[in-house]
């Protein structure tokens, strides 16, 4: 039984087809650089924003009209996993992504709750075997119970850092069951509103040994995904602690973990920490950690995380620029975090939402490889910093020189001559390239 009945299958119609249930520039087995768009783009829905969230905002109830909108809880839960192989395999997208409670609902204890996440878990285990569907990452929810009210792994109650851990412990097998690539940690209430009250370095601390412990137990079970932490500044808590790719990275080297980390990085929780999406993956790349990416956009307007579809294909474009720079993104993909407008309420919203999500990056794919082919942007910055390849500048890189060998040569070196950037020529040039495609 179809649960979107009214959606055909969406395929790749092309540039200029006016059918708003087909792909533009989505091609799956289009080469590009060398491997098919599917390969490089490895998309993935989010199950949270695409089958649980109901359009709710501070001021309103949900809007979304759903067939399951009436079942029981357990019924609703399988229901989604209709509804989830169906829209994937009608988008043709390969992965999808998941934290606990999006699959299952809480029991009315953490037994009653493993039970109900171990039946769904076996259905959506089913399902992956007739359709061939795999999980990009799963994730506990230690964020939305009122019980990680003070935070979870930096909870000053020993009672809820013992409950988190116990759910990890249970995530963790069922990311083992279910074949997952990745294992993501996002830390919502990781974070402190006020240090009257917190004991900043124990928090620090305990969550060092939290994902000591996750990194331990996913050996000992032979899980062998790659795990991710998702920076993000602040939302829910006031001060979260994996703020962004640079902060995080520092908590990963001082507590020995680095080497069993890579970023999830979030182009909204970019925004939202003061960068750009494309500083946060080049921030990643440069350090070797970048490890996937969740797609979507906020909005100027905005101050918060609005996890709209991704369409402004100007980021789409710097975004898989900085992945094909990193040689792609191994085991990560491009997963869709990001919600319907509160407005967009029907069923199909969430397929043209996707169909919007996948032809932009596609297109900012495809901007990218020629950005890449043509070597525009590695020319530009070469010729800027060409001063260290010869002369004082190589002495410099070598490691050669000394204050005092610079400060013979600055003394004699006058007048000193800088160059122009160009930054207006080059945006052009960019423009040019991504209008081209
Ligand atoms: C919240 C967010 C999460 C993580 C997974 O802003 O991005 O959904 O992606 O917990
Ligand atoms: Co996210």
């Amino acid at each position: 039984m179809s649960l979107f009945p009214n959606v055909p299958k969406i395929q790749y119609e092309g540039r200029g087809s006016k059918n708003p249930f087909a792909f533009k520039h989505y091609n799956p087995q289009e080469v590009v650089l060398g491997k098919t768009m599917e390969e490089h783009l490895r998309f993935a829905v989010a199950y949270w924003h695409t089958f649980v969230a109901s359009g709710t905002d501070p001021f309103g109830v949900g809007t979304a009209v759903r067939s399951w909108d009436s079942l029981s809880p357990m019924d609703k839960a399988k229901a989604r996993v209709e509804a989830n192989f169906e829209l994937m395999e009608k988008l043709n997208i390969p992965f999808y992504c998941f934290h606990d409670v999006d699959v299952a609902p809480e029991g009315a204890t953490l037994a009653e709750s493993f039970k109900n996440l171990d039946t769904i878990v076996a259905l959506l285990k089913d399902n992956m075997k007739s359709t061939g569907k795999k999980l990009l990452w799963n994730t506990a929810n230690l964020f939305t119970n009122p019980r990680y009210v003070h935070g979870a792994g930096t909870t000053n109650n020993a009672d809820v850092f013992a409950y988190s851990a116990a759910t990890i412990k249970k995530g963790l097998e069922v990311g083992k069951e279910l074949g997952a690539a990745n294992y993501v940690f996002w830390g919502g209430r990781e974070g402190y509103e006020s240090l009257l009250n917190t004991d900043m370095k124990l928090e620090l601390d305990n969550l060092g040994r939290l994902l000591h412990m996750a990194v331990d137990y996913a050996k000992e079970i032979g899980f062998d995904a790659q795990f991710l932490i998702e920076p993000k500044p602040k939302e829910p808590t006031k001060h979260q602690y994996d703020f962004d790719a640079a902060t995080t990275l520092a908590f990963l080297q001082n507590y020995g973990l680095k080497e069993h980390f890579k970023l999830n990085i979030e182009a909204n929780h970019a925004t939202l920490a003061g960068h750009t999406f494309e500083h946060e993956l080049h921030v990643a790349r440069i350090n070797g950690v970048l490890g996937s990416i969740d797609a979507n956009q906020g909005d100027v307007l905005l101050g918060w995380d609005t996890d709209e579809f991704p369409t402004d294909l100007y980021t789409t474009t710097l975004a898989m620029y900085e992945i094909l720079k990193n040689g792609g993104l191994g085991r990560g993909g491009v997963n869709f975090d990001a919600k319907v407008r509160r407005s967009s309420f029907d069923d199909e919203d969430l397929f043209f939402a996707h169909i919007a999500g996948m032809d932009s990056y596609a297109r900012g794919l495809k901007a990218a490889a020629k950005l890449v082919e043509e070597r525009v942007l590695d020319e530009i910055v070469e010729r800027r910093y060409r001063s260290f390849q010869e002369g004082i500048g190589a002495d410099i890189v070598s490691g050669k020189a000394t204050l005092a060998s610079l400060e013979a040569y600055a003394l004699q070196n006058n007048p000193i001559r800088n160059e122009s950037g160009r930054l207006e020529q080059i945006r052009a040039t960019v423009n040019e390239i991504i209008f081209s495609v």
